[in-house]
């Protein structure tokens, strides 16, 4: 929308989409753009009142529309233009906005300006791409590797130079010193919002600016040594986000979330002060790599709770300025259940304890489609079967190794970005889950057959209710938008505890990482001598099992994975 910015933003819950998973309406295997739209009323039905779609351009798909051959173009296995503007009105309808995913940092190498570009060294596109000549001694200009493995850099015989690309080789970085490239982003950005998208998730934007000396990072091209030391926050993101705002993003009221790999808190101000007029906000990657091992994500380690208490609360207590998005999941992760907590026997306690822990805090949730059912990691018949570019080259680089098979499954089995895009169990009575009639793209998940949205909806203390209840207590708590975090029981080995108080309300989260029932009683927390007389006055929020007594003094432990939201409302007469 045109005009003023507001904070809309600050009160709502996202709900991101990945398009070719979601539902299929043409029965192609391949979820849709009409898909989704007979789709809201779910998504309205869960309170979400934003949603995020992952890239629906023209693309190749080489990395699954991360590379965009036309930014103003709709994929046709996704629809039409038309179908595009009917969701976006029906959503609009329904109070539901729709941010887009903007890949800004690389096209596709089918794209116009990069065909031209690498054709000579003389031409309209020559400079909107990053080429460089080999070293003297003819290697190539530097170590740095790309994302999905092998060297960040592609020899072309008509330039008799390389270009970088900090991911594939068919996902070119663009030249963001170029003035023209910068102008040509605008305007396609423009474009979108005077359609009257609601705003952008910007894919690895803190790397759009290079270090102009291209320096080598210290250590080989390997696939955990990738781009990132060398091209993350570079010397001019910040003048380039500025002006971006100044000239597009300030002309419309929209919001905007950076994904920022290798991103600190100090940095992240900088990013999301809204006083520098830069973002909105970012996704900050520190929590998704406590767990990272000898291959990076692809690892057994698990994140140790008192990293994850560490670092969650220094992000909530370092971005006062700023403003945090609060994520678990997205499409290039593993499903946090599967992660951070029990995908067998307490999946439903441990999927409610995740919910609530983040949506407790202070700062713009995500949810990422099925977490709201608590999806697992599905088992993948075959390693074949996988086939997502990063998982793909993954494999191949282990297999090179001479990594154990069984490793190997285990490892993409934990880590590969393919947990999160099998497609929507609708209803796992149906072929194909109800996703489509036709095979889909990717396999559907056996492990989540039962986790689907028909089981979720017929019972009342499914995750799915819970997290009904956490997005509309985010609409209702002024607290959870306006508090200010305390980490509690810091050195407690199982629980991570906190509270958010706004000189009013005091809202105390408490959730049980232990797989057994531990001790715990109210009077363990540090409540105040006025909390402490008026213990009968607390309200029992939320829990994650359905029979936890009202009356808090009654609650003597916690249960495996149990969750609790416990509200001291403002002063009691
Ligand atoms: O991801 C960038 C990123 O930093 C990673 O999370 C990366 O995808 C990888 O999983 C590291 O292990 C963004 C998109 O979200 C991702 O889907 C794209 O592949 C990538 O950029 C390139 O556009
Ligand atoms: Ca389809």
């Amino acid at each position: 929308m045109k005009g003023p910015q507001t904070d809309w933003w600050k009160n709502s819950v996202v709900y991101q989409i990945y398009p070719q998973s979601f539902q299929d309406s043409n029965n192609d295997g391949i979820g849709d753009l009409n898909g989704i739209r007979s789709r809201l009323d779910y998504i309205e039905s869960l309170g979400a009142d934003t949603i995020w779609l992952n890239p629906i351009y023209v693309s190749p798909l080489v990395d699954n529309g991360y590379d965009i051959a036309d930014y103003r173009a709709i994929n046709p296995m996704y629809g039409t233009m038309e179908d595009f503007d009917a969701l976006l009105a029906e959503a609009h309808a329904k109070g539901i906005r729709i941010i887009m995913d903007l890949v800004v940092n690389h096209t596709s190498d089918q794209h116009d300006w990069f065909i031209q570009s690498k054709s000579s060294r003389d031409n309209p596109y020559s400079d909107f791409y990053i080429w460089k000549d080999a070293k003297e001694d003819g290697s190539l200009p530097n170590n740095w590797g790309s994302t999905f493995g092998g060297p960040a850099w592609t020899y072309v015989p008509e330039r008799d130079q390389y270009y970088l690309h900090c991911f594939a080789k068919e996902q070119p970085d663009l030249n963001w010193e170029n003035p023209a490239v910068r102008e040509a982003v605008n305007d396609d950005m423009r474009f979108w919002l005077d359609k009257g998208v609601d705003g952008f998730r910007m894919d690895v934007i803190s790397v759009i600016s290079k270090d102009p000396a291209f320096p080598d990072n210290d250590g080989r091209y390997t696939y955990t040594k990738s781009y990132y030391m060398g091209a993350s926050n570079g010397p001019r993101v910040h003048e380039f986000l500025q002006e971006m705002n100044e000239k597009v993003l300030s002309h419309y009221d929209v919001m905007t979330v950076g994904e920022t790999p290798n991103t600190t808190t100090d940095q992240a101000l900088l990013y999301t002060d809204p006083e520098r007029k830069e973002l909105n906000m970012i996704f900050q990657f520190e929590h998704m790599h406590l767990d990272y091992g000898k291959y990076g994500k692809f690892s057994v380690e698990r994140a140790p709770l008192a990293d994850l208490k560490e670092n969650l609360s220094k992000w909530q207590y370092n971005l006062e300025q700023g403003w945090n998005s609060l994520y678990w999941n997205n499409h290039d992760q593993p499903r946090a259940v599967s992660r951070y907590g029990d995908d067998g026997k307490y999946r439903v306690e441990s999927a409610k304890m995740l919910g609530t822990l983040l949506h407790g805090m202070k700062g713009t949730p995500y949810i990422y489609m099925g977490e709201e059912l608590g999806q697992i990691n599905p088992v993948f018949p075959s390693l074949d079967d996988y086939q997502d570019i990063e998982t793909r080259c993954f494999i191949d680089l282990l297999r090179e190794n001479n990594e154990p098979e069984s490793f190997i499954r285990e490892v993409c089995h934990n880590g590969s970005r393919d947990n999160a895009r099998v497609p929507m169990v609708w209803d796992g009575d149906q072929p194909n889950h109800g996703f489509s009639s036709h095979e889909p793209w990717l396999p559907c998940s056996k492990a989540n057959q039962e986790i689907s949205v028909k089981n979720a909806l017929k019972d009342p203390d499914s995750v799915f209710y819970h997290y009904r209840k956490l997005i509309a207590l985010r609409k209702t708590l002024p607290v959870l938008r306006d508090g200010t975090y305390t980490l509690l029981l810091e050195d407690h080995p199982q629980i991570f505890a906190y509270k958010q108080t706004d000189g009013s309300d005091t809202l105390y989260v408490i959730c049980s990482f232990a797989d057994g029932t531990i001790p715990f009683s109210i009077q363990d927390l540090p409540l105040s001598n006025q909390e402490k007389s008026n213990l009968n006055h607390a309200q029992l929020l939320l829990s994650g099992y359905p029979d936890t007594p009202q009356e808090i003094e009654k609650i003597h432990s916690l249960r495996p994975y149990e969750s609790l939201m416990i509200l001291f409302p403002g002063q009691p007469d």
